[in-house]
């Protein structure tokens, strides 16, 4: 099912996306005051990277939400199961023409989120499990919601099974400022027996299943939280 974003929303994200040569880059905190209207605290409540659970037919809808690094049109976003790092599924390459995607069909099991990045022809990925990275170096901040959910206004609702991940593109080693507003993305969890995500045990299960079955809009997502909110 192919749902056209409506033209309003869009537009918000469109100009978001534009790049601006010499603009002064939002930190975290700014960027997370636009999203939750001051809810989330960029230090307080950040994890210092880390992963989210898929239970029995859940699926994971990413939204992409703003990006600020030079190179947010050549980056490509995405999740792989903890038990296969090596294993990656793309979710977004550059600044996505479509920004919420649905992936169903998932096998269960804990996920993290990749970033690959190709500054000066040498890439490389960075994941959200530090431990994953040259030196254990930290590229991702992940802020997680609450039973009752955090308000993110169109964006939807951030529960605890889900994860707004802010990710830093930039290694040490190639002149990273470690300002992790290089990208966002909202994580999605709904559906399923209604585990929450959360307790599922990590499952060395092939993810070949997975198939790409929605490019929802954002109205979708939001319907999907209001769904499960209310289940
Ligand atoms: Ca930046
Ligand atoms: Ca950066």
């Amino acid at each position: 099912m192919i749902r056209t974003i409506p033209s309003a929303v869009f537009a918000v994200f469109a100009a978001l996306a534009t790049p601006l040569v010499g603009y002064s880059e939002p930190s975290v905190q700014t960027v997370l005051d636009g999203i939750s209207g001051g809810q989330i605290n960029a230090s307080a409540d950040r994890y210092s990277g880390g992963t989210f659970s898929l239970g029995a037919g859940q699926s994971l809808t990413a939204t992409w939400i703003e990006a600020h690094a030079g190179l947010a049109g050549t980056n490509v976003f995405g999740i792989y199961d903890v038990a296969d790092p090596g294993s990656l599924i793309t979710i977004f390459s550059g600044i996505p023409a479509t920004n919420a995607v649905t992936l169903e069909g998932l096998a269960p099991g804990e996920y993290g989120f990749f970033l690959s990045v190709d500054p000066s022809g040498d890439p490389y990925t960075v994941y959200s499990q530090s431990q994953l990275n040259p030196g254990d170096t930290t590229m991702a901040y992940l802020y997680q919601g609450t039973a009752g959910g955090i308000d993110l206004g169109t964006l939807g609702t951030l529960g605890l099974e889900d994860r707004l991940v802010a990710f830093e593109d930039l290694l040490a080693n190639v002149g990273s400022d470690f300002d992790y507003n290089d990208l966002f993305v909202l994580a999605d969890v709904s559906g399923g027996g209604g585990t929450g995500g959360i307790s599922e045990a990590p499952e060395p299960a092939s993810i070949l299943a997975w198939v790409v079955v929605a490019l929802a809009g954002l109205g979708f997502a939001v319907r999907r939280r209001k769904q499960l909110a209310a289940g």
